[in-house]
């Protein structure tokens, strides 16, 4: 299910000319981003950048994360700001190799997570809009632009069921419903197309199966992107 050989060969030598061949990995929560980051992290021509998730959980002492899970109301803006402010940090970071590797984008914090927040009704009409006005500016001003997209599909049932495993602390009340609506809004975006436009070509993985299976098609994924650069 990925590209073919022939077009990473020449993604990848494009991407010695200029700026990294850049690939934001994408998918609900808990449908194996870091799993999937881990595979291709033993590359050398590879550099993968990791969601900044514990920074936003300690913040000079401050948990923005529980605190967005905790009221989102209150704390939607606080947290999505930060995140925004995050992930432009990500995707301006400087690095050697030919390709980078990104998890989750400042795209689906926009199109997934605030848009979810927005019209769920849990961010009030101001903080929306300037949230929107600051990723828009960014959007301009900045180069934060990708090469490819894999999206680890999921269902929300696998993806909940991952998630009560794991007991992150934070994300101990969230419910089904609302991977639900997160699964909605990536899926417009990325498998149907009927939503926020893509930044890059989209390749689809089934991320369902267990972890057992998803590492052989990691690897699979991996030994093509390393044919690609040799
Ligand atoms: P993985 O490896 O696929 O299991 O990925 P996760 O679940 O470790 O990483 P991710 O990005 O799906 O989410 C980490 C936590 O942070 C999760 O509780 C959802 C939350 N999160 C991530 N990005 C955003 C965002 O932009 N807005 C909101 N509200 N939550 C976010």
């Amino acid at each position: 299910p990925f590209c073919g050989r022939a077009s990473l060969s020449k993604m990848a030598r494009d991407s010695k000319n200029s700026k990294p061949f850049t690939v934001f990995v994408e998918g609900n929560v808990g449908s194996g981003k870091t799993t999937f980051l881990k595979h291709f992290a033993a590359l050398d021509n590879i550099v993968t950048l990791t969601e900044p998730v514990d920074r936003w959980r300690n913040v000079r002492g401050q948990n923005f994360l529980d605190l967005m899970y905790t009221d989102p109301s209150r704390w939607g803006i606080t947290f999505q700001t930060y995140v925004q402010l995050t992930m432009l940090d990500l995707h301006t970071k400087a690095v050697e190799s030919p390709v980078k590797m990104m998890e989750r984008s400042i795209f689906s914090a926009r199109y997934c997570f605030v848009e979810n927040l927005h019209q769920s009704g849990l961010m009030p009409e101001p903080d929306f809009i300037a949230l929107d006005e600051w990723f828009n500016w960014i959007v301009k001003n900045h180069d934060i632009s990708g090469n490819l997209i894999i999206y680890l599909r999921t269902s929300p049932e696998v993806v909940h069921k991952r998630m009560m495993a794991r007991a992150r602390t934070e994300e101990s009340c969230v419910p089904l419903e609302y991977l639900e609506k997160l699964h909605q809004l990536h899926e417009n975006w990325l498998f149907h197309r009927t939503s926020f436009s893509c930044p890059a070509p989209v390749v689809v993985i089934d991320a369902n199966q267990d972890l057992s299976l998803m590492s052989a098609e990691f690897s699979n994924c991996e030994a093509k992107i390393a044919d690609a650069l040799a």
